[in-house]
């Protein structure tokens, strides 16, 4: 299947570039490599370091014999986006290619309207370009489990049957975002939801949990072929922060109580549902929602196995809990619905310890990485808008 990848050089996009190229499907995409450049803005770096473009691009051709057709082009771009789609004319696209960090979406008012434009815009361009273009593609769109908030009820999967004064229907789930940036991926599901409906276009939206993990299987030894891995405050995430704290002996930075649950899952297992998604399209008109993680875990469960792990390695490691730079919930009822991967054949990763500890050992490569970077570690953007270092409180 020829498989268009908007965001293709990112945490994500680059390895599924990859993990699709190696089961057989033609893949191009698209990238700002904006990535790069947040992370620098955020005084951090990736702990894994990362080969350029160029270099990825070699790697890819060495161990593929074929070419990847990765164009560096602005989303937000409409000609750009339809002339790359009206050449390589995809039959999927997938959408990894969003400003992805809650905090960073948090810091001004700059912060947030860039987020939402970019974002809102970039995913329009892309609906428009597979209606004028391709219109048999499927859109692939990754969302977030965060658009549904934390409510005090299961969480079905996108849409739930209502009975309201004596009469019934099946509407969509509510969400309530946490913030700025999971506010932009809600929007986003409102007009993929709409464009299908209006345009019969495929679509499938995926809220997807937290991702974790350095690598991945096809990736095989080839340094130029791995993936970021970033820690920093705004777009490292919890497991991937921890894995790298551990490594350096900083404390575990729990925020606040930290019995705050999320779905997670390794980077191996979003590849392989992205590509169940992909090669299972839905029917014309049909918008349909995924909900993609392993488990629901609390942060402090995660904080203790990673402690575990990393005591397996020799590493002593401390858990802290500091002052909560965001505005949530830190203890609720979490219980997210999961079948319709599970339905097309995603066999969820049972070991995640064993994830957790080949991170750490690739980590521990990098140690000086992290430690002249450790700075970065420790938030200090407040949901209120402001700045303060979060403090230890526990
Ligand atoms: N947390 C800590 N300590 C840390 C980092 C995070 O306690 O050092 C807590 C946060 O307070 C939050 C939870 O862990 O309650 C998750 O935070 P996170 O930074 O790992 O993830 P989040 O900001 O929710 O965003 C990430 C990705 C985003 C994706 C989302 C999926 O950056 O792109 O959409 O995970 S989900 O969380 O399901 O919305």
């Amino acid at each position: 299947m020829r498989v268009f990848i908007a965001g293709i050089d990112g945490y994500l996009g680059w390895p599924l570039a990859i993990y699709l190229r190696a089961h057989g499907h033609e893949v191009a995409g698209a990238d700002l490599l904006l990535r790069r450049q947040w992370v620098a803005e955020v005084g951090s770096v990736s702990a894994q370091p990362i080969a350029s473009r160029e270099e990825r691009l070699r790697a890819f051709h060495e161990t593929f014999g074929a070419a990847l057709d990765f164009r560096v082009g602005d989303l937000t771009d409409y000609d750009f986006v339809k002339a790359f789609f009206a050449e390589f004319q995809p039959e999927a696209v997938v959408h990894l290619g969003q400003m992805p960090s809650a905090p960073y979406s948090m810091i001004d008012q700059a912060h947030c309207v860039w987020t939402q434009q970019n974002n809102v815009i970039n995913n329009l361009n892309l609906l428009w370009a597979i209606k004028e273009v391709a219109p048999q593609a499927q859109l692939v769109k990754i969302g977030t489990m965060g658009e549904y908030g934390t409510p005090n009820v299961d969480i079905p999967e996108g849409f739930f049957n209502v009975e309201f004064r004596g009469r019934k229907d099946r509407m969509p789930f509510p969400r309530q975002a946490g913030s700025w940036y999971h506010q932009s991926k809600v929007h986003d599901s409102h007009n993929t939801h709409f464009a299908s409906k209006i345009w019969g276009l495929r679509a499938t939206d995926i809220m997807q949990g937290v991702v974790f993990g350095t690598h991945i299987a096809e990736m095989g030894a080839d340094p130029r072929l791995r993936s970021r891995l970033d820690f920093d405050q705004c777009f490292g995430t919890a497991i991937n922060r921890f894995c790298c704290q551990a490594v350096i002996g900083h404390p575990l930075t729990l925020f606040g109580l930290g019995r705050q649950k999320r779905g997670f899952l390794p980077l191996a297992d979003s590849m392989a549902c992205l590509r169940l998604a992909v090669e299972n399209p839905p029917a014309p008109g049909e918008f349909r929602v995924f909900n993609q993680f392993e488990n629901a875990y609390s942060i402090s469960e995660l904080a203790c196995m990673v402690k575990e792990v990393a005591a397996d390695i020799g590493l002593d490691t401390q858990i802290r809990r500091y002052d909560n730079p965001r505005a949530e919930m830190e203890e609720h009822y979490y219980q997210p619905d999961r079948e319709r991967l599970i339905e097309l054949g995603y066999q969820p990763t049972r070991d995640i310890k064993s994830v957790m500890k080949q991170m750490m050992l690739d980590l521990i490569q990098h140690r000086d990485r992290i430690e002249a970077h450790a700075d970065a570690l420790i938030p200090d953007i407040r949901w209120d808008g402001g700045r303060k270092r979060s403090e230890v409180i526990g």
